[in-house]
């Protein structure tokens, strides 16, 4: 880095040191990445970073039982692909600036297809386990993952239509809500999505 601060182009030569140091770690062009300094591993993918350190750790929030396990991967998919991917362009993305801005009768279709077709997707799981989460009375990396989502989505448009239309999703949201400690989240995370709440 010293080096490349002793250049007359200090600041783009930084970047491009960084962008090399990250690429060579990371070859996959993405965020979120994790690097194991045990182990040396450097990962991307949301999916494989959240299994990664739930199996490392063995935690509950990856079950050990192959079919829920299944049905975790399934919803994690199925929030990355799918019902994480509307949320975001259709609900995050244009607030926060990240995308272009979506007309109201595109978000009535976005949340008409949430209601009928993506959340009854999860809902199914939820049901068949007895609740209150996806895998039943254990909280998952696919409950954390979709909640990350519509949580955000509580802040910047606490009268969304999600929570409200989407049958049962408030129930399911409270519950995972309800696991999540005090001390893990502070204004330090939730500020910038708050400020753009206000704009
Ligand atoms: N499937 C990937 C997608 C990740 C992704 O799209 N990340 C964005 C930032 S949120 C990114 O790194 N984009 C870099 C680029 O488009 O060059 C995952 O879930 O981790």
């Amino acid at each position: 880095m010293l080096l490349v601060l002793q250049t007359t182009h200090a600041r783009s030569g930084l970047t491009l040191l960084l962008v090399k140091w990250y690429l060579a770690k990371f070859p996959n062009h993405c965020a979120p990445a994790k690097e194991d300094t045990d182990n040396g591993l450097c990962i991307t993918e949301t999916n494989a970073v959240l299994r990664y350190i739930a199996r490392k750790s063995e935690s509950k929030l990856y079950p050990s039982d192959l079919k829920q396990a299944a049905i975790c991967d399934m919803v994690l998919d199925h929030k990355l692909c799918s019902i994480g991917k509307d949320i975001a362009s259709n609900f995050i993305y244009p607030k926060a600036g990240f995308g272009p801005a979506v007309t109201d009768e595109a978000l009535t279709a976005a949340v008409a297809k949430m209601k009928t077709d993506q959340w009854p997707a999860v809902q199914k799981f939820i049901k068949e386990s007895g609740g209150p989460f996806v895998c039943g009375s254990q909280v998952t990396i696919a409950d954390y993952s979709l909640w990350g989502h519509v949580k955000i989505v509580s802040i910047l448009s606490p009268d969304a239509h999600l929570l409200k239309e989407c049958d049962d999703m408030k129930a399911w949201f409270d519950a995972v809500e309800g696991t999540v400690g005090d001390d893990w989240f502070s204004d330090d995370n939730w500020g910038f999505w708050k400020q753009k709440a206000s704009e």
